[in-house]
């Protein structure tokens, strides 16, 4: 066989073996809201008259390339300027120049405009998870919640298949209605994280101590999937965004289920609980809210997380576990988790954390201990 052939059968090949064609579109995506469609047509307008003018600038160069050729007997011609010629070539790029800026500052004008919206949420970046608050604004309802990535350990490790959501699902998804105009707050409690939905042509800066505004309104319901932008530290690829958009009716459901359960949660702060139940509690909050940084066994990582098996924190007072975790240890990664969970999640992780992986101190802790504590 011949290396043409070879090479053609190759390209054959990959040709055949693309799945489909029909599927296989270089584009950006217009998104589902004003601001991402208008940044997709500005890009599609810049890109063709780029097409354009690349088209004719080369097509002229390569033509007198060619047919203006020195074996042809050609001579360059001989001047030193042309008033005309310098007139045409300052004008044209001004002229198209103006033509793009218009439509591209409509775009950012109506990308930083915030007023008159229906509802705000404050967004808040943690390592490395988000908090999101309702009470703020207009419309404000007493909601907040973080919102936590669910990816298995195992499918990260390679050890089970990875599903389609993977890296883009979490706990408690931010819900908001459907034709409403959202205005998002965004802070930092710790690093500068940064919230990116595609979908909604929405990309800002979370940055402790200041604010950053952002918008989006959609009419399509549905579910819409984003990450952190900003490099934030070892799990900054674990920190996804789900938005649902939902009917008025479906939103307003989920506003009273939400209600429904901080109630249950506060109720469970004040009642006794047996050790199997803080136990098992106990392991979830700390697989959601811990294993990132001390593993899901408790070992931590060498040099930066430590491991909480049998050190003097976790096998002697209480009050100083209680302390550790309820206002962090401060200049360290180790947050003050006393503002992010209730009394009876800490309950269960400290009564977890005393009897795991060996430690069996014996030590039941109640979410009155946790309530008196803080
Ligand atoms: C972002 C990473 C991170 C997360 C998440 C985290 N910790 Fe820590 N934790 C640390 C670091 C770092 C330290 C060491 C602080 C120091 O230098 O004293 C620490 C220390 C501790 C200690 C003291 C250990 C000892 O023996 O000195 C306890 C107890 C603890 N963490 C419990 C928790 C609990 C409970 C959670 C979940 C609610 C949690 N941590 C989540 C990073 C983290
Ligand atoms: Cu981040």
């Amino acid at each position: 066989m011949s290396a043409a052939i070879r090479v053609a059968s190759f390209i054959g090949l990959m040709l055949v073996s693309m799945q489909s064609w029909a599927e296989y579109v270089l584009d950006l995506r217009p998104g589902v809201t004003s601001v991402s469609q208008g940044a997709y047509e500005i890009h599609t307008l810049v890109m063709w008259i780029c097409v354009v003018i690349g088209v004719i600038v080369f097509g002229v160069m390569i033509y007198s390339i060619i047919v203006h050729r020195k074996s042809r007997g050609y001579k360059a011609a001989k001047f030193d300027d042309n008033l005309t010629v310098e007139i045409v070539w300052t004008v044209i790029p001004f002229i198209i120049l103006g033509f793009m800026a218009v439509p591209a500052t409509t775009a950012l004008l109506a990308m930083e405009d915030t007023s008159n919206s229906d509802m705000s949420i404050k967004v808040t970046g943690y390592q490395w998870k988000w908090h999101y608050d309702y009470n703020v604004g207009e419309n404000a309802k007493d909601i907040n919640f973080f919102s936590n990535m669910t990816t298995p350990m195992e499918e990260i490790q390679n050890k089970a298949t990875k599903n389609i959501n993977y890296l883009l699902e979490v706990d408690n998804h931010v819900v908001v209605p459907v034709n409403q105009k959202i205005r998002l707050l965004f802070t930092s409690a710790d690093v500068i994280h940064a919230w990116w939905i595609p979908d909604f042509g929405v990309k800002k800066d979370a940055i402790p101590g200041y604010i950053n505004e952002s918008w989006f309104k959609t009419d399509q319901i549905g579910t819409y999937r984003g990450q952190c932008a900003e490099l934030c530290g070892t799990n900054h690829g674990f920190m996804p965004i789900v938005v649902e958009v939902v009917s008025e009716a479906d939103y307003e459901k989920w506003i009273a289920s939400k209600m429904e359960s901080a109630a249950a949660a506060k109720a469970s702060s004040n009642k006794t609980w047996t050790k199997a139940e803080l136990m098992d509690h106990g392991k979830s909050v700390y697989a959601t809210n811990c294993a990132a940084c001390h593993q899901a066994n408790g070992a931590g990582i060498p040099n930066v997380f430590p491991g909480l098996i049998g050190t003097p924190v976790i096998t002697g007072d209480v009050a100083k576990h209680i302390d550790v975790v309820v206002n962090g240890v401060s200049g360290t990664a180790m947050q003050a988790f006393g503002a992010q969970l209730n009394d009876a999640d800490l309950a269960a992780l400290v009564t977890y954390e005393r009897n795991a992986w060996g430690n069996d101190t014996g030590d039941i802790v109640q979410p009155a201990a946790i309530k008196a504590a803080r």
